[in-house]
């Protein structure tokens, strides 16, 4: 089974533009309670590069686009996010690297969970040892 999943939002377009509503437990499978983005990241940039313990996240670059890699400790795959009306989930226990960022990036990101420190796993061995237990 793929590591990506991807989530299709609709569009409600007229002649004066589009739209996209992402509403919690309806759009996306969880409760909302932090949001951040990412933008001014020069292309040669790297981001990311831990994982989550529990924290859910649904990633949208509603501006240009970067890339995700995504990694369970047995796969890596890759997602090319230039779509406004498309979000990656981002699933707990998932290491995850941003790069590629155009320069025109944003990248916002929608939490079920306030910033926690203590729910990163920023050791790639520490993560590969979580994932096997
Ligand atoms: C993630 C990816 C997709 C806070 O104080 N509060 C916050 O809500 C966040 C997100 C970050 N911070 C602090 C922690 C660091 O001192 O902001 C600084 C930069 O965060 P970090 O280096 O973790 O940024 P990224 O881009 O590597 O990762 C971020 C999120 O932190 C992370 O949860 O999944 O984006």
């Amino acid at each position: 089974m793929s590591l990506i999943r991807v989530v299709d939002f609709n569009e409600l377009s007229d002649d004066r533009g589009n739209l996209v509503v992402i509403e919690e437990n309806k759009t996306i499978p969880f409760p909302v309670k932090r949001v951040y983005y990412i933008y001014n990241s020069s292309p040669e940039v790297e981001r990311g590069f831990h994982a989550h313990k529990t924290l859910q996240q649904l990633a949208v670059c509603v501006a240009g686009s970067c890339t995700m890699l995504l990694d369970d400790g047995r796969a890596k795959e890759e997602v090319l996010m230039d779509s406004p009306n498309k979000g990656t989930m981002v699933e707990p226990l998932v290491w995850h690297e941003m790069r590629d960022f155009s320069k025109d990036c944003v990248l916002l990101v929608l939490a079920s969970e306030h910033y926690d420190e203590s729910d990163y796993i920023r050791d790639y061995d520490d993560f590969l040892k979580q994932v096997s237990l």
